[in-house]
């Protein structure tokens, strides 16, 4: 039978669509005979989202149907798709003034709206995709994945049409066997209507594959639109170089999709890659791996990889990544400068290092500032943002405190205008350590649904429980009132004011408990 492959990136903001770019360079080097095509939605105004789909399928008429969703969940303290989801939804649970909670509710409401709009037109354009294809192939079918599928794999299998394959994480052996008509049985994945998620689905191992070189000139000519991405020289392209996660921090899912066991990709296939995009003109790389250093045993394989971008000639490129900068050496800090990092996340969570041991994120936060120096010393002079999630479990007045001593302490080594603190609050997970944390502390009920934007339920998923939520509510809306442009730097100071500040040696010294280490209780 005839296999004709289209891959659909559903609407998103303009990121890069490494994931079926991926998928499909795979398909075509184990089957160069089959037909793809790429159709990213993200590039397209939301006004043409049917009509583009139509078109494209009219003209490709696929017999498999690749949709790629991205992201679902929009708790973040910037301006989101439906306006500052954040703020709508603090204003409409904290603020005192009549006024502004009704603002917020009204905020609240045009989020929400925007929220459902997105998932019932996601699903929708599925629907009408697969019927579309029908109509030349009855045979068509189609399979869904990605970030926000992999994340809640179990509620979207509810809405889409029967027969639609659900996959959890990487996609590259699902898409193997469903060319070659193949069972699935043994793959992470199931079928609306027909099978259901096996239990703990989410936990089984990814396939291991290695990867190579992504083939540009064949990406090219299956994707019409690849320029579109080519043309924003301050856009930063996706280049993956490694899978996997060994950590544990308690919020998060990826150490559960991507599997805990770190797979690198070798650094002459990411070069030869990162070689491709370069000589299209791209000078700005996202390295998108869930850590860039996961881990000490992995510094080798960063400094390799370095070296040789810089062996074969792209002096001139700028990257970013999320780093765990406890693993650093004064060796990587130097590369690091000289092969162009000019942007880096580090996801602390908190500047206390007691919390950070109770949230199991494995962090030594003295490492961390001491690795920090090193870059600082090593040159680097550019920003980094510090990703700090208050009230994730047992925050007090005292480790507060301890967050901002420790907050002061990295602009001291970087320079306050180069650190920007990126205040999250956790958008619950499910599968996580802190859900069941939640369950065991009957905050939210086995059966609840993690999809639902319902004030409600929405107000447990967006992680920041009392005795502590109220009062940072009424901060962040004192922060958004002061200065919505610098809300993380107008946060850091409000707390300042009214808590004052750590002694530095409090935050980084955390006496072990010996009784009710309450989330190395739950699993
Ligand atoms: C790097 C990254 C970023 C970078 C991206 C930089 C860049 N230029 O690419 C930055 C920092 C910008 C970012 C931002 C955000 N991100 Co982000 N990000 C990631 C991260 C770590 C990796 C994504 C990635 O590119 N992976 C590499 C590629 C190759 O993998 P992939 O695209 O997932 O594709 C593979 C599989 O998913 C699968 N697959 C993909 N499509 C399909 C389709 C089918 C049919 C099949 C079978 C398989 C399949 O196969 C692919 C190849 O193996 C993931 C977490 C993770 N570890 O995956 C979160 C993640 C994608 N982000 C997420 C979110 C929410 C966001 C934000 C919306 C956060 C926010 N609230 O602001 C923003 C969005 C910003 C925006 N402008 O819209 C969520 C999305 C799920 C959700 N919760 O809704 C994730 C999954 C993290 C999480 N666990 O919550 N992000
Ligand atoms: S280090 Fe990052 S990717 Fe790994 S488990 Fe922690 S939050 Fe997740």
């Amino acid at each position: 039978m005839e296999n004709r492959v289209l891959y659909v990136r559903l609407p998103c903001n303009p990121i890069f669509p490494i994931g079926v770019v991926y998928l499909s360079d795979h398909v075509h080097k184990l089957f160069p005979d089959v037909q793809q095509r790429i159709f990213d939605l993200g590039a397209v105004p939301p006004l043409d989202y049917a009509k583009g789909l139509d078109a494209i399928i009219d003209e490709f008429q696929p017999t498999l149907l690749v949709f790629s969703w991205r992201d679902i969940q929009i708790y973040a303290p910037v301006g989101g798709r439906g306006g500052n989801p954040l703020q709508n939804a603090f204003e409409f649970y904290y603020a005192k003034n009549p006024l502004t909670k009704f603002r917020g509710a009204l905020g609240g409401l045009r989020l929400a709206t925007s929220y459902y709009t997105e998932l019932w037109r996601n699903l929708g354009l599925v629907k009408r995709g697969l019927k579309r294809a029908r109509k030349y192939r009855p045979e068509a079918r189609a399979v869904g994945g990605g970030g926000a599928v992999s994340v809640f794999y179990e509620q979207l299998g509810r809405s889409l049409p029967a027969g639609t394959v659900v996959s959890v994480g990487e996609g590259e052996a699902l898409l193997e066997k469903l060319i070659k008509g193949e069972d699935l049985a043994q793959e992470r994945c199931y079928v609306v209507g027909e099978t259901v998620p096996r239990d703990r689905l989410i936990h089984e191992k990814p396939a291991n594959i290695e990867k190579t070189a992504c083939d540009y000139n064949y990406i090219e000519t299956i994707w019409p639109e690849f320029s579109y991405y080519l043309q924003d020289m301050d856009f930063y392209l996706g280049v993956q170089t490694k899978r996997g996660c060994p950590h544990n921090c308690c919020y998060c899912i990826y150490t559960v999709i991507e599997g805990k066991q770190v797979r690198i990709n070798p650094a002459d296939e990411v070069v030869a890659e990162m070689r491709q995009l370069y000589d299209r003109g791209i000078r700005n790389f996202w390295f998108t791996d869930a850590q860039f250093i996961p881990a000490r045993k992995f510094i080798d394989d960063a400094i390799e990889l370095l070296q040789k971008i810089i062996a074969d000639g792209m002096t001139d490129i700028h990257w970013a990544a999320y780093i765990r900068a406890d693993n650093l050496t004064p060796e990587l800090c130097d590369l690091m400068v000289k092969t162009g990092m000019n942007y880096f996340e580090i996801g602390i969570t908190s500047g206390s290092q007691e919390l950070v041991r109770k949230m199991r994120m494995g962090y030594n936060l003295r490492v961390v500032l001491e690795n920090c120096r090193d870059l600082k010393a090593a040159g680097y002079n550019d920003l980094v943002s510090v990703n700090y999630s208050f009230n994730v479990i047992d925050e007090t007045f005292e480790t507060i405190r301890q967050t901002i001593a420790y907050h002061r302490e990295l602009e001291r080594i970087f320079g306050v205008d180069k650190v920007e603190p990126a205040i999250f609050f956790i958008g619950l997970q499910p599968h996580t350590i802190l859900e069941e944390y939640a369950f065991k502390k009957e905050i939210l009920k086995p059966g609840y649904d993690p999809m639902s934007l319902m004030p409600w339920t929405a107000r447990k998923l967006l992680w920041n429980p009392e005795p502590l939520g109220s009062f940072f509510g009424q901060i962040c809306l004192e922060a958004w009132q002061r200065n919505s442009n610098d809300f993380g730097r107008e946060v850091m100071a409000i707390l300042e004011e009214k808590l004052g500040c750590a002694d530095l040696e409090e935050a980084l010294s955390a006496p072990v408990e010996i009784k009710d280490k309450q989330l190395a209780a739950v699993n």
